[in-house]
């Protein structure tokens, strides 16, 4: 079975991946073995262009099968922010932290109900002789302040459905019940397997 290259320069996410990934019959294989692509400007309106961009783009360069996630918080309230932009919410090259502090500043005096948002995330598998999308999705609130030390990006702040804890308050296994990453994944684990 060829490898799997997933086409992300988030840790984070790279180790969701090798733990939801853990049962599929393809080698996972990071970015770290292929220096020299470069890095994708991610130009779409949405989670899947986003996503095909990025597994394109790696595949020009690797050549092999790459698997790439653009994903994002998007809160109602807020007409779907930040959405696509996620990762550079609080500016270009912005921190969790920094991303963090202004969503709960712009979600200021909004009461626990007022705060539904979802999660979202698409994975585009891009290989010899396809090229398929598959998308995760996760509803809950952002919580009034963060809480948790496990995870990365927003999860500090975010309680999903039927949970008390934010996804930084669980283990891997935990946030994997809910989360939108799982979900897309379990979808791709089965295309891989037939
Ligand atoms: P790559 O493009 O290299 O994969 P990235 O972090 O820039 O890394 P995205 O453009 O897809 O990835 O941005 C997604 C952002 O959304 C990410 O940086 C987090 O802040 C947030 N995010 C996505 N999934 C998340 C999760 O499971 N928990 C917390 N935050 C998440």
């Amino acid at each position: 079975m060829p490898p799997l290259i997933v086409a992300t320069r988030n840790a984070g996410k790279l180790l969701e991946f090798r733990h939801l990934l853990a049962t599929v019959p393809h080698p996972i294989v990071g970015l770290e073995a292929f220096p020299a692509v470069p890095a994708v400007a991610e130009t779409g309106a949405t989670f899947t262009e986003n996503a095909l961009i990025k597994a394109r783009a790696v595949r020009a360069v690797t050549g092999g099968w790459v698997l790439a996630d653009d994903s994002g918080l998007c809160v109602d309230v807020l007409g779907g922010a930040p959405g696509v932009s996620s990762a550079r919410y609080a500016g270009e090259g912005a921190s969790d932290a920094d991303n963090m502090a202004k969503l709960l500043t712009a979600l200021q005096g909004v009461p626990p109900n007022g705060r539904t948002a979802q999660f979202v995330c698409v994975l585009a598998l891009v290989t010899d002789t396809d090229e398929r999308c598959f998308t995760g999705l996760c509803p809950g609130l952002v919580a009034t302040s963060a809480r948790g030390q496990a995870g990365f990006g927003y999860d500090p702040l975010f309680i999903p459905e039927g949970e008390t804890r934010t996804f930084a308050e669980m283990t891997a296994a935990e946030k994997a019940r809910y989360s939108h990453r799982a979900r897309a994944a379990r979808a791709l684990a089965d295309y891989l397997r037939r």
